[in-house]
């Protein structure tokens, strides 16, 4: 790796002996080229939709210089160059990489690109241009894709031999001061001390790697892992610090919309409140109007009775008989007209407890649009939260009959030419508790109707805001935070680093 024209393609032209790769005074290498062992000689262009072209050696020059694939118009992503003479350095790839900071910005890129991939990274200074902020920045970015970066002061032949040392040593300050860290540092040139310089990285730098080649390649991958690791931990962890914000902040919002006054449980309450007080004054009501109605209905049926008894024939068990018949008929039609046409007298709590579920449901919806308005700043469309009056179905007003007159028990006994005006006005003094007994059964009748219909006007006030709350709830969580996800990913990851850690080779 290394700036435009550090001398990269020369050193490894230099390094096989021969002239492979093309080089010059401008900015040449655009394609990235890799070169290893092979019993023949041969070269393959791998361009980016896959296609594979073997083309003679001496033609790649078509391929990775800029002048022929002028901004790699050819679309090349690799070139592979097989070389008998590299069976010296065996399962070991040599990479050619475009200069870095050249006005071809692709060569920058197509560079930068090749960094993930880089083993040992070999980085070519230029001895006249002897470490940039470029280069310092090149080896920040490498650091994270290999443990293995090793500085080659190219074109030493430049420099005298004392320049030289004043350069080596300028590296290693420059190095310490800036990124706190010695690399090691090769010089070269392809002009003069050829051999000794060549020997020298040889030796160093090729046949080591090549001993070790296996446990050199893990030992960059696992590093490559561990970094990889740690950047996505960084992330992670970002990602994770803003999950939580934002799971703190959608509770504090949820805690701000639904507080104590549009709770569900504390609306539940009230509701229930209203229904049962309401109900409980529902017959007390209807038997406190229908008070009215005990003197003239008694006078009314007593008189009916009165004029009616008189016609009645037989012994005192007929005559029982048909009392409880009559009184029956017509304390029942009686009750059937008051139950028409007094009916609407009996739905004051209905109308009462209507009127407060209707109060409080609007206070309901009121704190949570307010809410929601002051926490979100979105107004709460206008629901129409009318709860229906629910008329009470009209009770049946038939009832049993209710007599407690034993002596027709022993009516065989009774002579009833002797006693018969004694049960006339024992049946007639009878009439106003039959009045009352069925006036109470009425109120009773539809107390049930009443209380009915005020228990399903609650079920609705309590459906509206049921469905309201869970809509809003609904909405809250539908943003779930993925705290969870992302402690399980950094666990995941930080046991991954911990085992390539563990495993160090
Ligand atoms: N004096 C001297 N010049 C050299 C040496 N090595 C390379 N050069 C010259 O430096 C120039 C660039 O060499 P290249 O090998 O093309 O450099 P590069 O780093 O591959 O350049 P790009 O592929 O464009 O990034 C050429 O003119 C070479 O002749 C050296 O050791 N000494
Ligand atoms: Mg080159």
């Amino acid at each position: 790796m290394g700036q435009f024209k550090a001398g990269k393609s020369s050193f490894l032209n230099s390094l096989l002996g021969q002239d492979v790769l093309p080089v010059g005074a401008i900015p040449v290498t655009t394609a990235i080229t890799r070169l290893q062992y092979g019993n023949n000689e041969r070269a393959l262009v791998r361009h980016f939709d896959g296609r594979i072209t073997e083309v003679p050696l001496i033609g790649i020059v078509k391929f990775t210089s800029e002048a022929e694939n002028p901004g790699n118009s050819k679309n090349v992503a690799i070139v592979d160059i097989e070389l008998p003479s590299l069976q010296k350095y065996p399962g070991m790839r040599l990479v050619d990489t475009p200069g870095l900071g050249s006005v071809y910005k692709y060569h920058q890129s197509a560079s930068e690109n090749w960094l993930p991939a880089v083993g040992t990274a070999l980085l070519a200074v230029s001895a006249d241009r002897p470490l940039s902020e470029h280069d310092l920045e090149l080896i920040r970015e490498l650091t994270s894709h290999t443990p293995n970066i090793i500085l080659l002061l190219t074109k030493a032949d430049i420099l005298s031999p004392v320049q030289q040392q004043e350069v080596v040593s300028f590296f290693q300050q420059t190095l310490q001061r800036e990124l706190h860290r010695t690399l090691p540092v090769y010089l070269y040139s392809t002009k003069s001390n050829t051999k000794e310089y060549k020997q020298r990285v040889e030796e160093d730098i090729f046949k080591t790697i090549c001993a070790n080649r296996d446990s050199e390649f893990l030992r960059i991958l696992h590093y490559k892992v561990r970094s990889l690791s740690q950047n996505c931990l960084s992330y992670l962890r970002i990602a994770l610090h803003s999950s939580m914000q934002a799971d703190l902040n959608r509770d504090n919002l949820h805690a701000q919309i639904i507080n104590e006054k549009v709770k569900e449980s504390l609306m539940r309450d009230e509701l229930g409140i209203i229904s049962r007080e309401h109900q409980r004054q529902t017959r007390p009501l209807i038997e406190t109007y229908l008070e009215q109605f005990k003197v003239p209905l008694t006078k009314k049926v007593t008189a009916k009775l009165q004029n009616e008894i008189t016609s009645w024939t037989g012994n005192l068990w007929k005559l029982s008989r048909y009392y409880e018949t009559w009184v029956s008929e017509n304390l029942s039609e009686e009750m059937r007209v008051i139950s028409k046409t007094e009916h609407v007298h009996f739905l004051g709590t209905l109308k009462k407890a209507h009127a407060s579920f209707s109060r409080s449901l609007e206070a309901f919806c009121k704190f949570l649009g307010d809410n929601i308005e002051n926490v979100l700043g979105v107004k709460l469309a206008d629901v129409d939260w009318k709860i229906d009056v629910i008329e009470p179905e009209r009770p049946d007003i038939s009832f049993a009959k209710s007599f407690d007159i034993h002596l027709d028990l022993i009516w065989f006994l009774i002579p009833m030419f002797l006693f018969r005006q004694i049960f006339e006005r024992h049946f007639i003094k009878a009439i106003p508790k039959e009045v009352k007994i069925n006036l109470s059964r009425l109120a009773y009748q539809w107390k049930k109707s009443v209380n009915n219909s005020i228990e399903a006007m609650h079920a609705q006030a309590i459906n509206y805001i049921h469905d309201e709350l869970s809509t809003i709830e609904a909405l809250l969580s539908r943003t779930q935070g993925q705290t969870d996800d992302i402690k399980q990913l950094i666990v995941q990851v930080e046991r991954l680093s911990d085992n390539l850690t563990k495993s160090r080779i």
